[in-house]
């Protein structure tokens, strides 16, 4: 099977309503996000995706590299929601959670998610999402959703020194190729029906069903935040969707960005309840 990606097959059976109304591909793009976001300020229509086989400018957190070769999943979604710019951090954790669920659904694999927008399989990163918003005023204008996911490739072989042992992709994990176009609407669909979950009052289920994923909930971290370190205890997420750290005096502090530091308390088969969800 060729990894490359074939965009006549894209929305073929596609049964989204948003997501996806328009699809724009290219064979490679600086960033998909990036180039969304330029659209956007030309008023294209909600639903918009960019998607792209390759990146050159593949981008994560902070201006960090997203790896972006051929054999991944690179797309971006335009939307327009109704909220306020401060909800929109938890549309990482939603879209986070659809791609998780179609990871354990068609392909039995142990997906797990690590706050704020990472996907993990056994530890190793499959996926990173990338939210980002434009504001006027404090109002918020528009959303782009950015999904990678490793795909078709072989991490050892593909990736640099530097990450090819902490990623992994869904070829490494089945020991075959999958079709990138079924896996790119089957994430898609469940994106807009986690989204329009959210919208429509039912949050709470959504960040149950997140939870119920998040293994590292309960086990002490190590928190980066504004370049300062921190150890803890990964209590829950709050309703807005921030990381409630118990710190070693006792004190409860809510973080709305940051990240959790090692990535080894993180134990796929580690049996745990979830936390029971705060008001
Ligand atoms: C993320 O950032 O995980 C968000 C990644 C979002 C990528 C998508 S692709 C489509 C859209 N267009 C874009 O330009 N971006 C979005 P962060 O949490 O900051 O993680 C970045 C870190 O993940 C890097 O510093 C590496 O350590 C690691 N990394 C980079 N590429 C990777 C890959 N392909 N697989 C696994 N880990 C990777």
């Amino acid at each position: 099977m060729s990894t490359g990606i074939d965009p006549t097959k894209l929305r073929l059976g596609l049964t989204t309503k948003l997501l996806g109304k328009h699809i724009i591909f290219f064979q490679s793009v600086d960033s998909t996000n990036q180039y969304l976001k330029r659209l956007a300020e030309h008023g294209v229509e909600e639903g918009t995706v960019v998607l792209a086989e390759t990146q050159k400018k593949g981008r994560g957190r902070l201006n960090r590299k997203w790896s972006s070769p051929e054999g991944g999943l690179y797309f971006s979604v335009l939307l327009k929601p109704q909220m306020q710019p401060k909800d929109a951090t938890k549309l990482t954790l939603v879209f986070g959670l659809a791609v998780a669920e179609v990871l354990r659904e068609d392909f039995s694999l142990p997906a797990e998610l690590k706050w704020p927008n990472d996907v993990l399989i056994k530890g190793r990163k499959i996926c990173g999402i990338l939210v980002e918003a434009s504001m006027v005023n404090n109002d918020l204008r528009f959303i782009v959703a950015g999904i990678g996911v490793n795909v078709n490739l072989i991490p050892t072989l593909t990736f640099s020194e530097a990450i090819k042992d902490s990623a992994t992709s869904i070829q490494n994990e089945i020991g075959s190729e999958v079709s990138i176009e079924d896996f790119f609407r089957r994430v898609l669909e469940k994106m807009e029906f986690e989204y329009n979950l959210m919208l429509n009052g039912k949050e709470t289920q959504v960040l149950a069903r997140w939870r119920s994923l998040a293994s590292f909930l309960g086990n002490s971290i190590d928190f980066s935040f504004c370049g300062k370190r921190i150890h803890g205890v990964a209590l829950d997420i709050s309703s807005q969707g921030e990381l409630a750290v118990q710190l070693r005096n006792g004190n409860i502090v809510h973080f709305a960005f940051g990240e959790i530091a090692n990535l080894d308390t993180l134990s796929v088969e580690k049996q745990k309840t979830p936390s029971q969800p705060r008001a």
